[in-house]
């Protein structure tokens, strides 16, 4: 365990961008996040298990990078106390027009993404930069598999922050 982050690891956190997508992320341990995106573009979609690379840039203040078998790549900066975070997108050309087709339970359509980028068009890139409000943070401990382990539905992000079970 990355003594540096050991913090930050188990931090459930729902955040709606200023766009008004609505998105939840798990740091489940030091370089695995688990997720799920509640509205926006890919709306529906959720992984688990997803590698990614996390560092403490300064007290306080960690980034989550990654890129997807979709050939989306992710990075996140999070400021939990100020309940704050500002992400970058960088989508894929065939995301952009087929969201339809990533909106699954990535895990179980893996292929299914990787061939999908080889087969329709990566460029020009689709570069979403936006600051997000964390409407909801716990710790949730390390290696939790029954916390991202169900789709999303709508109202569920309301249920986690009333502490309804889901
Ligand atoms: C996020 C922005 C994008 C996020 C995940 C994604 C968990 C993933 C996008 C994709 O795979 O299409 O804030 O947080």
């Amino acid at each position: 365990m990355n003594q540096d982050v050991k913090e930050f690891v188990g931090s459930h956190m729902i955040y709606t961008y200023e766009n008004g997508w609505e998105y939840e992320i798990y740091i489940k341990n030091d370089h695995t996040i688990d997720y799920r995106i509640h509205s926006g573009m890919v709306g529906g979609r959720w992984v688990r298990d997803q590698k990614a690379d996390i560092v403490k840039l300064t007290e306080g203040v960690y980034k989550v990078s990654w890129t997807e078998p979709t050939g989306t790549d992710v990075s996140l900066n999070f400021m939990p106390n100020e309940k704050r975070m500002h992400g970058i997108i960088f989508f894929p050309k065939w995301v952009h027009e087929r969201p339809d087709i990533t909106v699954c339970y990535q895990n179980d359509h893996i292929d299914l993404m990787e061939e999908s980028r080889e087969k329709y068009e990566t460029y020009p890139k689709y570069v979403v930069p936006e600051f997000a409000d964390i409407t909801f943070i716990e710790n949730a401990g390390i290696d939790n598999e029954d916390l991202i382990s169900k789709a999303p539905y709508p109202g569920m992000t309301d249920d986690i922050r009333a502490g309804k079970r889901v």
